[in-house]
């Protein structure tokens, strides 16, 4: 399977995170993530490793908004000419709650504005990862219309939380998105989110389109992040209305609960019959995540991955959450090594 995959995503790497009671935490977001994959990787013999080539602004900005990106290009300039005390990252204390059309000037005004809490920090680095993040998917996706029946995109900073104009839980831009609206021009396209978390930015993103089917998988809303989005009667709008369904699990959820969640999602993906089928792949619905509370073992990875190839469909595989590090590297080959080249 070809694997795309940058360096670049090092020069991401905010010192700490803000937590609920402010709590500030080492970054759990971190490279040593990248590093226990690479690894896992390597000890399989999975070397058809890319560097990904740069398909340039355009498709990002098919599912960005201008300005946002313009924000996330300058941010760290003018967060260190502001000549803050605590230099170290750009984290924003005053957010835009239900946001007025006016944007404000300032940087930390449209950092409210555009991050939706404390996980989304920015440093030095943080605009060119992100770029480099979506040109792995890009890279994996133009794999799968050339003829390969699956690739997987190594993504750091991971995306789905990311929304049209907003960064928000570790994501800024929102790689599986922009993979998925540049196959939208060639057939239909389903993303299945697996991630732990709600996928807001991608259930946003194409939440009025009839043309991509998003589908998340995740804790339900009413106890865990991102709270405000991912609850099951939201099944999208206009055109997209019954091109969105979120499936929402209690905490504790076990690999058969799970499975069977899972089952009733693909479903909806045979009935939909796309072209192409991005997988926003996070591994935090593992039994020992940080953050998450469900149960899913690494079998159960395995598992779920078998039935998501059992779909026949060619496959972009996105990176995104997971944070039990040691551990992450068996339970993406877990999942991998079920889909073929
Ligand atoms: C990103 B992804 C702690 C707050 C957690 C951010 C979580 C982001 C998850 N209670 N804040 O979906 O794995
Ligand atoms: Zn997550």
């Amino acid at each position: 399977m070809k694997i795309f995959y940058s360096e670049t995503h090092r020069r991401h790497n905010p010192p700490f995170e803000i937590f609920d009671g402010g709590l500030r935490v080492p970054y759990l977001e971190n490279p040593d993530r990248m590093d226990r994959i690479l690894a896992a990787l390597h000890r399989v013999g999975w070397t058809e490793i890319y560097e990904p080539s740069d398909f340039g602004l355009d498709p990002i900005l098919a599912v960005h908004d201008r300005e946002y990106l313009d924000f996330l290009a300058s941010a760290w300039t003018e967060w260190l000419a502001s000549a803050p005390q605590d230099p170290s990252t750009l984290i924003p204390a005053t957010f835009a709650l239900r946001r007025q059309p006016r944007k404000p000037a300032s940087l930390l005004g449209r950092a409210g504005y555009y991050i939706m809490d404390l996980s989304a920090c920015i440093v030095e680095g943080t605009y060119p990862a992100a770029l480099a993040s979506a040109n792995c998917a890009l890279n994996a996706a133009q794999a799968v219309t050339e003829g390969e029946r699956s690739a997987f995109a190594l993504c750091r900073p991971p995306g789905h939380h990311a929304g049209r104009d907003y960064a928000g839980g570790y994501c800024f831009i929102n790689n599986a998105a922009v993979a998925a609206d540049w196959l939208s021009a060639k057939g239909r396209v389903a993303i299945l989110d697996v991630d732990y978390h709600a996928g807001n930015g991608t259930q946003g993103i194409f939440y009025e389109r009839g043309d991509v089917l998003t589908i998340s998988i995740h804790a339900d809303p009413n106890f865990e992040y991102p709270h405000f989005i991912g609850f099951a009667e939201e099944r999208g709008k206009g055109q997209g209305l019954g091109f969105h369904h979120n499936f929402p699990l209690s905490a504790g959820t076990g690999d058969a609960e799970y499975l069977h969640m899972l089952d009733s999602a693909l479903a909806v993906i045979r009935e939909f019959a796309p072209a192409f089928l991005v997988i926003s792949a996070g591994m935090d619905i593992y039994a020992d995540d940080p953050l998450g509370t469900i149960k899913v073992s690494t079998q159960g990875i395995g598992e779920i991955g078998r039935r998501i190839a059992s779909l026949g469909l060619p496959s972009v595989i996105v990176m995104e959450g997971g944070y039990a590090n040691e551990a992450l590297g068996r339970n993406i080959l877990a999942f991998l090594s079920n889909f073929n080249s």
